[in-house]
Parts: structure tokens; C-alpha cells; sequence
């Protein structure tokens, strides 16, 4: 193993997160093209130094359906290889985020949202594409949360299955708190450079920090990567106990095709009448969010 790969291995291992320089020649000139075919996007006004910058949509999920350079960074083939050899197991991207400012999100774990059977085979990336000043709303992590229990329905005694909700993370808040304040946890800000990529491992808490100057842009990217050979669900709409699982049918964005859910060689398909339920329930959530976007739009 290279000297970088086991630093970047320890720091996972050890502090939950590892910091790298994100390995692609062309990045740059991807990021401009990226600032430039997303910027309409957002409804921001960019151009005028002093508007008002994290009114407006403030995140595309998924453009790497429709810009080449979101998807290239996703699939980036040095990353894709370091992770694959860090987890064991063959890495691929299912979805991106691309941010202009801040996200001023609370400390939370990915793993509500995305997790694995096994557990922890998911990771985020997060790339800074520009200079990340202390008043832009940084990054934030708790070093070696990692470690701590990962909170689900079952320890937090609530019903997952069918269940709503406006942000799939609202439950657990109290409960991260409580963690925080029993390990005595302090946040560390991430002041990134241009460039600079920061991978968090699946249950690390992690978040936005207020953006003290609305005036000022934070564009970043962040990509969230699977591994092979797992069965993929939603814990937050999920009941393990119950074998209530909120399967998701993912596709890869390096080749654009479908990764069934796997348990030691056997492909997991829901039961047809949960199947239907899912995706019953999958639309009505994608209605609610879309007339609850128009809505804060008008
Ligand atoms: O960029 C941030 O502030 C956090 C983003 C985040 O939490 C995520 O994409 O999972
Ligand atoms: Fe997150």
C-alpha cells in the first residue's frame, strides 16, 4: 500500500474522515463548466456581489444525470479505485449534490438515509470547488463519531415503515445531541482549499455550519458511494426487526446501470405487496416535496 492510501486509510479508521487532493487534471476548467450549467438552476443572483446568496434553491440533486463534468467527478477512477480498496469491496456513486452555499444542516448521519446490509458499506465524498472561507457556512464533522452507536427506529423506539416526514434526519436530532454532549464531542470546521476532498465514513456525524455572510457562495459537491454486494435501504422508512425494509432501486452513476439489491449471492427483491406500498409511497413523497418546493418557491 502507498504511503497516501494509509494515511488516508488510518485517518478513515481513526478520525472517521480522511482529507485528500481530489485526483483529476481537469478539474478546474470542470468546475467552471459546472458553475456555469448549474448557476441557472438555483434562481441566485451570482453576478451581484451583494445579493442574498443562499435564498434561492440551494441544492441539485443529481445533475449528473444531465452534466458531464457532476458525473465524471462522481465516477473519477482514482476515487472509485481508492475505495474500493479501503472497503474490500467494488465502490460506485448513486447520487450527487451539488450546493452553491451552504447547507447550515444540523449534525447528523448519513446512515438514516442510506445504509447497507451489511452495515457502514457507504461513503460521502465532499469536494470543494472554490476556496471555503470560515463565514461561507464550512463543513463541519465530529472526529471519531464514527464509532458511535448508529441510531436507528429500533433504539430510538419509533416506526419507520410508511411513515413521513419532512426531512428523514428530524428524528434522530435529540438523540446526536445527546451523543455529542455524553462523549464530550467538540466540531471541527473543514476550511477547504479549493480542490480539496474530504470522504466521511457512513456514520459520521457531520454537517453545514451557520453561514454567517449570505453575500458569499460555497459551491461544493458531494457524491455518496455504495459498495457491491449489499442490500441498499432507507433505515428512516425502515423496520429491520419487522423485515420492513425500504429497499432502493439504485442505479450506478459511473455506468448508468441498475445495482439489484444482494445478500451473500442472492438477489433481495421486496415482497410484491410491500413493493407496491414502496412505491406507492415513494410517489405520494415525491408529490408532497414538489408541492411543498412550489409552494416555498411562490
Ligand atoms: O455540504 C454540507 O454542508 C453537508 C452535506 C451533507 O450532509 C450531505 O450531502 O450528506
Ligand atoms: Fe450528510
Amino acid at each position: 500500500m502507498i504511503a497516501e492510501e494509509e494515511r488516508i486509510a488510518t485517518s478513515l479508521h481513526e478520525n472517521g474522515y480522511a482529507v485528500f487532493d481530489f485526483p483529476d487534471a481537469d478539474l478546474d476548467a470542470r468546475i467552471d463548466r459546472i458553475k456555469h450549467n448549474l448557476a441557472p438552476h438555483y434562481r441566485i443572483d451570482f453576478n451581484d456581489l451583494e445579493s442574498d446568496k443562499t435564498r434561492g434553491e440551494r441544492r441539485i440533486q443529481d445533475a449528473w444525470t444531465f452534466d458531464e463534468d457532476v458525473r465524471s467527478i462522481a465516477a473519477n477512477q482514482a476515487v472509485l479505485d481508492l475505495l474500493s480498496k479501503l472497503y474490500g469491496r467494488r465502490a460506485f456513486p448513486f447520487q450527487t449534490l451539488n450546493f452553491p452555499v451552504g447547507t447550515q444542516q444540523e449534525a447528523h448521519s448519513d446512515s438514516v438515509h442510506f445504509s447497507s446490509l451489511p452495515e457502514r458499506f457507504m461513503c460521502g465524498v465532499w469536494l470543494a470547488m472554490e476556496d471555503i472561507a470560515p463565514d461561507a457556512g464550512p463543513l463541519f464533522y465530529h472526529p471519531g463519531s464514527h464509532r458511535w452507536p448508529i441510531m436507528t427506529n429500533a433504539l430510538i423506539g419509533r416506526r419507520g415503515y410508511s411513515s413521513e416526514l419532512n426531512s428523514a434526519q428530524d428524528p434522530y436530532g435529540p438523540a446526536w445531541r445527546a451523543l455529542c454532549d455524553v462523549y464530550g464531542s467538540q466540531a471541527e470546521t473543514f476550511l477547504a482549499r479549493k480542490g480539496q476532498a474530504l470522504i466521511w465514513c457512513a456514520n459520521l456525524l457531520h454537517g453545514g455550519s451557520r453561514q454567517a455572510n449570505p453575500r458569499l457562495t460555497r459551491w461544493s459537491q458531494v457524491t455518496h458511494y455504495y459498495f457491491d454486494d449489499c442490500i441498499y435501504y432507507t433505515p428512516a422508512f425502515s423496520d429491520e426487526a419487522l423485515g420492513r425494509l425500504h429497499l432502493r432501486n439504485l442505479v450506478s452513476v459511473d455506468d448508468g446501470q441498475l445495482r439489484r439489491n444482494r445478500y451473500l449471492d442472492e438477489e433481495v427483491l421486496p415482497p410484491p405487496t410491500l413493493q407496491a406500498n414502496a412505491r406507492h409511497i415513494s410517489l405520494w413523497r415525491r408529490v408532497v416535496r414538489s408541492l411543498r418546493a412550489r409552494k416555498a418557491r411562490e
